[in-house]
């Protein structure tokens, strides 16, 4: 039996040595080690053995299983420092390589021009005041000296939703809202999103309006021009061209409207600004007494003056965007460019 033990453990020493797999070491513990294994199998003669030397051959036993398990230990020790190091090295990071750092976001050019024109205004002294976007016909329209049917209607595609319900076309609803609700004198602005259905590089079915309205005693045309011509200066720098027409709007009178250079050709004349040089950014005038009057205002007493800016035309003009659609698209390159 003694001799049995030395054959067996050389072969399990020669044949651990040619072990060069993980998965096959199992197969060599279950070989010699397991309960039908061969260390077993021998062991099963140890009652053959006479007394006086089982404990001799009992110690060869033990010494070949310790044997054969630190053996199996050392070699599952080995598989798995190699596994290790390949992992390590395809895992490779090498610190001194410089990071290639976050990018950093920017705000919307529509989100920068809005900033822009409320501080300007609210440093002006006008608070800011809001309205809803789905709104009634009356503050829209009626209550703005455009009565149903009436064809200056007509100069706004509106979208309706009932007959009396529609997405607000201009920001002039919350004219009619505040007037309700605040005693002159007062300053607002509104800015906003408004609904047109509309589409070409200058317009959008959806886009944003900035609402202001004035009303206090002695109001004239010249406070209106003067403040539009500070805001306008602030906004695009001294240098800017600006030009006041005469224009119709049903709720203010007279009315003007307002443009400055086209971002395009910068004033020669091109087919965004149909060869006039110029960008209408906004209508304005003084507010018609009729419309103080519809809204509990005494016209005797107050007059006004109101104006509501095209946000993404002033976004278009700052930035020399053609096309007022590529401010929706959400393409990051576009996005990127007007960080
Ligand atoms: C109005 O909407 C009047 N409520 C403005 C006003 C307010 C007049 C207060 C008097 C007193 P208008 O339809 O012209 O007016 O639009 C005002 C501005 O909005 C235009 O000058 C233009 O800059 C912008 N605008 C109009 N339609 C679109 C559109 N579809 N897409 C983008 N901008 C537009």
């Amino acid at each position: 039996m003694q001799e049995q033990l030395k054959q067996l453990k050389e072969q399990a020493m020669a044949e651990i040595s040619k072990v060069d797999e993980k998965a096959s070491l199992n197969e060599f513990r279950v070989k010699y080690l397991g309960k039908q294994g061969l260390l077993t199998q021998i062991l099963r003669g140890m009652r053959d053995v006479p007394a006086e030397q089982r404990p001799v051959v009992g110690a060869l036993v033990n010494e070949v299983r310790a044997l054969i398990e630190e053996q199996l230990s050392a070699k599952e020790a080995d598989f798995e420092k190699r596994e290790m190091e390949s992992e390590l090295a395809k895992n490779y990071i090498d610190i001194t390589e410089p990071a290639q750092g976050h990018e950093r976001g920017a705000l919307h050019p529509l989100s920068k021009v809005f900033e822009l024109l409320i501080d300007s205004c609210v440093n002006m002294g006008f608070k800011v005041v809001e309205g809803p976007e789905v709104e009634l016909d009356y503050y829209n329209f009626e209550a703005l000296n455009i009565p149903k049917n009436h064809p200056s209607r007509d100069m706004q595609d509106t979208f309706f939703i009932t007959d009396n319900i529609l997405l607000r076309s201009q920001t002039s609803s919350v004219q009619a809202r505040t007037m309700e609700v605040m005693k002159p004198p007062f300053k607002i602005i509104s800015p906003g999103r408004v609904y047109r259905n509309d589409s070409d590089a200058t317009h959008s079915p959806v886009f944003h309006q900035m609402e202001g309205l004035v009303i206090d005693e002695n109001i004239s045309m010249a406070d209106l021009k003067a403040m539009l011509i500070v805001l306008m200066r602030k906004t695009f720098g001294e240098q800017t061209q600006i030009r006041f027409r005469p224009s119709f709007f049903p709720f203010t009178e007279p009315s003007v409207e307002v443009d400055v250079t086209c971002p395009s050709c910068h004033g020669e004349g091109c087919r965004l600004c149909k060869g006039t040089g110029f960008m209408e950014l906004l209508g304005a005038g003084i507010v018609n007494p009729k419309v103080l009057e519809a809204n509990g205002i005494d016209s005797k007493k107050y007059r006004g003056f109101a104006f509501g800016f095209g946000v993404d035309r002033v976004a278009m003009v700052k930035n020399g965007i053609a096309d007022i659609r590529s401010m929706f698209k959400n393409d990051i390159r576009f996005l990127k460019q007007m960080k």
